[in-house]
């Protein structure tokens, strides 16, 4: 059996136009854990047959669905990266390295946007929480960005709840909470290959917040 230094979780409700860009990309080092949601596009067979490892959780929500690859997870360090193509995972060393070297103990993306990548609302939004999530966690944040990495027992330890579009942001404002060492490194943003359905809307971005702000108050 290989021994992957990292395993890669992706959240992921049809996205059969991203996955090949996605699973091509993916470092030697890396296994990619697929967790669909139900998909409808066939896109639990694309991963596969691109070699993923698919997990199907049958739990509706973005949280629902890293939880249960985390759950999957085997490796010491386990990073997440949405598959949408919006993110490189080549880049995936940049918030893995930092983890696996023992300087940070969760490390977070920086979403550097190319010119249409990122819908204004959805930035504005961003940046918002970003300055409520640093007042509470104490650490300056630009970004509550997908890709992220930390070691797999102290991601569990964390007994995360939220199993909505709150997941990503409980996870930064408990590993504060615990003490962890917070970093955070710039990574590419680009357009998403097909349809939009979590912050690329009005309506999803709201949703977004909505969720996230819930984890704020608790
Ligand atoms: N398993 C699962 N994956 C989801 C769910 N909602 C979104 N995803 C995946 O989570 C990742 C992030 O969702 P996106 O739709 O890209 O959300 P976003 O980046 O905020 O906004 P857009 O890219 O504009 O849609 C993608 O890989 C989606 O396929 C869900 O309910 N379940
Ligand atoms: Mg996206």
């Amino acid at each position: 059996m290989t021994n992957f230094e990292a395993d890669v979780v992706l959240p992921c409700l049809d996205e059969a136009g991203a996955l090949p860009w996605v699973l091509e990309r993916m470092p030697h080092w890396a296994r990619p854990i697929v967790v669909d949601n139900g998909s409808a596009d066939g896109s639990a067979q694309i991963a596969a047959s691109l070699g993923a490892t698919v997990v199907s959780e049958p739990r509706r929500g973005f949280g629902a669905a890293a939880h249960a690859g985390l759950l999957a997870a085997t490796a010491d360090v386990v990073a997440f990266c949405d598959c949408d193509a919006s993110l490189d995972p080549r880049q995936l060393e940049r918030v893995v390295a930092p983890v696996r070297s023992g300087a940070a103990d969760l490390a977070l993306g920086r979403r550097r946007p190319a010119r249409g990548a990122w819908p204004a609302h959805a930035r504005v939004a961003n940046g918002a929480l970003a300055v409520l999530t640093s007042r509470q966690a104490g650490v300056r944040l630009h970004d509550l960005g997908p890709l992220r990495a930390a070691r797999r027992a102290d991601l569990l330890a964390l007994d995360l709840r939220d199993r909505r579009f709150g997941y990503p942001l409980e996870m930064v404002l408990s590993a504060a909470a615990a003490g962890w060492r917070i970093t955070e490194c710039d990574v590419d943003y680009r357009p998403r290959v097909g349809k939009s359905k979590v912050t690329g809307t009005v309506r999803g971005t709201v949703r977004t917040v909505r969720d996230m702000r819930a984890v704020l108050a608790r």
